[in-house]
């Protein structure tokens, strides 16, 4: 993946060497406004209309939560589309991206989380929720959409911010969706769209949130005039998080495409999460050491004869 996508994100931790050694690199990190990180996506790029329109994308954290929040045109239970098999379009499922890695590698890798929130899309899991160590399929074959990101920006909607202000260009999109060495010649058999969870494990429950709750959680899409019609999202709790990820801040990139793949955006950000305590070792937690901890006992034991 290409350096520039983590910009934004070295760029937003607060360690005085990294702002300095990205200063002139920092234009993304002007997306946080008043504790919410945002990504704007282009006002102009939803084929189809102002039903498939996205518009923004944000993220805050409080010490035990994550808030995620959507703007556009695109209703949670989507829109009626007589070309779509279930006569519906809606969301596709979310991904979340800690890996450091292009999107490929990390699902290749079993390092996907995704994120159900539409409980009526097409997604290949029933429940609503987090899901880790996911598997990707495209829906968009079903939703009478794009099978490949170059057949989209063949149609014309190659637009300044494509997928918002942290995946700017096409050339940056087909890297981090299939890695650089697709970016340098993308056709439409490389760059096959996935845009739902196939398969995961299921992690925990989210809280779908409405856009007046997001709201007095702080969230302003209306500072970048990018207040969609259709504002809405979700909480989830950061313990969740921490069965999956070290303690610290994480970096992920995270992004959610129409099932239809007639739009999409992208976020870089961080998430802080807390440190779990280690419990003390009891003898019946002896077990948990594994082959270290008996090697160690052994050795001991051979000592002592
Ligand atoms: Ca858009
Ligand atoms: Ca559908
Ligand atoms: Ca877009």
């Amino acid at each position: 993946m290409k350096t520039h996508y983590i910009n934004k994100v070295i760029g937003s931790v607060a360690v005085g060497v990294c702002l300095l050694a990205t200063a002139g690199q920092q234009a993304k990190a002007g997306e946080m406004y008043q504790g919410w990180n945002y990504s704007i996506d282009s006002f102009s790029d939803g084929s189809g209309g102002s039903n498939y329109e996205i518009k923004g994308f944000a993220v805050t954290e409080t010490a035990d939560s994550v808030y995620v929040a959507l703007t556009g045109g695109t209703p949670l239970t989507g829109t009626y589309a007589s070309g779509a098999a279930d006569k519906n379009i809606g969301w596709g499922d979310m991904f979340f991206n800690f890996s450091g890695k292009d999107f490929a590698t990390a699902e290749a890798e079993g390092n996907l989380l995704g994120v159900r929130f539409a409980s009526t899309n097409d997604s290949g899991v029933d429940q609503v929720g987090l899901f880790s160590n996911v598997a990707t399929k495209s829906v968009t074959g079903e939703n009478n959409g794009y099978g490949s990101t170059r057949r989209y920006y063949d149609s014309g909607y190659n637009k300044a911010n494509t997928m918002g202000t942290d995946i700017a260009t096409a050339d940056e999109a087909y890297s981090y969706l299939y890695g650089d060495d697709v970016a340098a010649n993308p056709t439409r058999s490389n760059t096959t769209v996935t845009n739902v969870i196939d398969s995961g494990n299921f992690v925990g429950e989210i809280n779908l949130l409405t856009g007046a709750q997001l709201a007095a959680q702080g969230l302003d899409f209306g500072n970048f005039g990018a207040n969609g019609p259709q504002t809405f999202g979700f909480q989830l709790d950061k313990s969740m998080l921490g069965g999956v990820l070290p303690g610290g801040i994480n970096s992920f990139m995270a992004h959610v495409l129409l099932e239809c793949a007639n739009d999409g955006v992208a976020l870089a950000g961080n998430i802080d999460i807390p440190v779990q305590e280690q419990d003390v070792p009891e003898p019946a937690g002896l077990l948990s050491l594994g082959f270290a901890g008996l090697a160690f006992l052994k050795s001991r034991k051979g000592r002592q004869a």
